[in-house]
């Protein structure tokens, strides 16, 4: 699935602005016909969360319905195009109309999605409809409102009863754009690299939507690299880089890959894409890079800002990366759904190694409903490897984030995922973030282990000389028992900006301190540690409970308006060390 972009034979309109929205506790829009248009809706804005926009529907996340009228822009044509709407988020279900027109309907929050509109589409005065419905459920993924079990306390304890700890912000949430492309596009790219000796070995399979046999020609900007082969619905190239410029987090070089789809010499589509020449194994106790071992520094993160909660805001994605660089890390991780494009986009410019990880949060294993979860997580792998295989800065994929695994189920769930995903991209190592730790059976095949611990924060409260020996012990067994490298990809205290203590207590400003210096301590006395991401770079919104001050989770390394705490500081002298 390839980004939308403008050139001489493709454009993108962006339809961000203010959208009108109803909300339909009752209902109503079903029967009264909403999809052909409603009256009555309130300005909103396009991409955002709904929830923060308006101080009386904060916690809903029931149905409502979004509407706007758009022109067919100059350029567009329908007799020569394919034109198409792109959604790239909408949490949880969205149904699309449009003219009155059903497109189809999507299921989950953080992955696009798209429709066909050509025979559709109006010249002038197109009416789009959509249709976005929020709820908690059992069976959706990630799941909520799951029946009282003290194993699942955020989802017995915590409003919206979410069964994780973000806040449920519903919407469109990221662009939709209307797109044309030629009707014998390319439709898709799959490009994977190799490093032999000092050249750089790029194969770029070609897709294309049906048409008559044309040439496919791929080449590298600003080299003298190039290869053209005959294309009807797919075909491969090879090409060879001498002397390739490697993307790594130290220089993320990018080449610009274009393709040009061409028949009795004239050119019927063109894209272009930004590259990177790398490989990512797991081999023995270490994570390569291009060969080399590789330590990843970094964070979960979310994507969360005060009023447009989950909605794409571009100056906090800039800012994030200007922290994360000056702080010196290398990496995150996508907690605890797919970021966007942009987001993905700018990893790849700057260097960050991505643990991209699909929107498998909370799962649990109960039969009731679990065939159905499996399928929805089948389709998020699916969507997010054709969504995001092309970049470099995604080092390995993530099928879920402390899953419930202490049920039989737990095992064949996860060796389905992950066979799936290593049919679809057989170049990236795949993980599960665990929070049962030696017990997570999966750990038997996934390659590579990664654990979120909060010793010394939810147990051994207060005690960090408690809970380090613990956590190596943990790290030890795990180790020996399935002998693969570990990333902890979680790990980190709660800490309230201002607050002080000496000697260092709960909650303040030395405490995190504290944990996290010792806790690096001890990664680096164990050399299968492959990485450390701290849970969190930056404070966030989360459901209301006894557990979360404020509905925040406040084990930001940065508050939710990005100013350091002291432990930015200390992280930041121990990484650029
Ligand atoms: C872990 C979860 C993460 C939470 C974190 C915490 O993976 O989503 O926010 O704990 O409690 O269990 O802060």
């Amino acid at each position: 699935m390839l980004y939308p972009q403008s050139n001489p034979y493709r454009q993108v309109t962006d339809l961000a602005g203010f959208w009108e929205l109803r909300f339909d506790p009752e209902g109503q829009g079903d029967q009264a016909g909403w999809a052909n248009g409603f009256e009555g809706g309130r300005p909103a804005a396009v991409p955002a969360s709904w929830n923060d926009q308006f101080e009386d529907w904060r916690d809903y996340l029931g149905q409502v319905w979004y509407q706007t009228r758009f022109s067919l822009p100059w350029g567009y044509d329908t007799a020569r195009q394919s034109i198409s709407l792109r959604f790239n988020s909408v949490n949880y279900i969205a149904e699309v109309w449009l003219n009155g027109v059903r497109l189809g309907q999507h299921e989950g929050g953080h992955l696009p999605f798209e429709f066909e509109v050509t025979p559709h589409v109006l010249p002038e005065g197109n009416l789009l409809v959509v249709r976005v419905e929020g709820e908690l459920k059992p069976d959706r993924v990630p799941p909520g409102n799951v029946p009282l079990d003290p194993r699942f306390t955020f989802a017995n304890q915590s409003y919206p009863p979410a069964s994780f700890d973000f806040f449920p912000f519903c919407g469109i949430q990221r662009p939709v754009l209307l797109v044309a492309v030629p009707n014998e596009a390319i439709a898709d790219l799959t490009v994977t690299t190799e490093i032999s000796g000092r050249a750089g070995l790029v194969r770029v399979k070609v897709n294309r939507f049906a048409g008559d046999a044309a040439i496919a020609r791929v080449s590298l900007r600003g080299t003298s690299v190039s290869a053209e082969t005959n294309v009807v619905n797919e075909a491969e190239v090879m090409l060879t880089v001498p002397e390739a410029a490697l993307w790594s987090p130290d220089s993320p070089n990018l080449y610009d890959l274009t393709v040009e789809l061409a028949c009795n010499s004239a050119t019927l589509d063109r894209y272009s894409l930004p590259i990177g020449i790398r490989t990512i194994r797991v081999e023995g106790d270490a994570l390569l890079l291009n060969g080399r071992p590789i330590y990843l520094k970094g964070f979960g993160r979310h994507e969360d800002f005060p009023v447009t909660g989950r909605g794409l805001v571009p100056a906090v994605i800039v800012k994030d990366y200007a922290l994360m660089k000056w702080i010196g890390a290398n990496s995150f991780r996508t907690t605890h759904y797919p970021y966007s494009e942009q987001m993905m986009d700018l990893a790849d410019r700057l260097g960050f190694m991505v643990i991209d990880e699909i929107p498998a949060v909370g799962l649990f294993f109960a039969e009731v409903g679990l065939e159905r979860r499996l399928s929805v997580c089948r389709q998020y792998v699916q969507e997010l490897i054709a969504r995001d295989k092309n970049h470099p800065s995604a080092i390995m994929w993530s099928i879920a984030n402390e899953p419930h695994s202490r049920l039989p189920a737990a095992k064949p769930f996860f060796r389905n995922l992950y066979d799936l995903a290593k049919s679809l991209d057989s170049t990236r190592p795949i993980t599960l973030a665990s929070q049962v730790g030696v017990d997570e059976e999966s750990f038997e095949f996934l390659d590579l282990l990664c654990l979120n611990r909060y010793y010394g924060w939810y147990t051994q409260s207060g005690q960090l000389d408690e809970g380090l020996p613990l956590l190596a012990a943990e790290l030890d067994a795990m180790h020996e028992k399935f002998a693969k490298p570990l990333i902890m990809t979680e790990f980190g205290a709660d800490t309230i900006a201002g607050h002080h203590a000496q000697p260092p207590e709960m909650f303040s400003e030395e405490y995190q301190v504290e944990m996290l210096t010792r806790y690096f301590g001890l990664f680096r006395s164990r050399p299968f540690v492959v990485g450390e991401h701290v849970w969190n770079l930056c404070d966030f919104k989360t459901s209301q409970s006894v557990r979360r001050m404020g509905g925040m989770n406040l084990k930001g390394v940065f508050t939710r308006d990005r100013r350091p705490k002291l432990a930015a500081h200390r992280l930041r002298e121990l990484w650029n060390k």
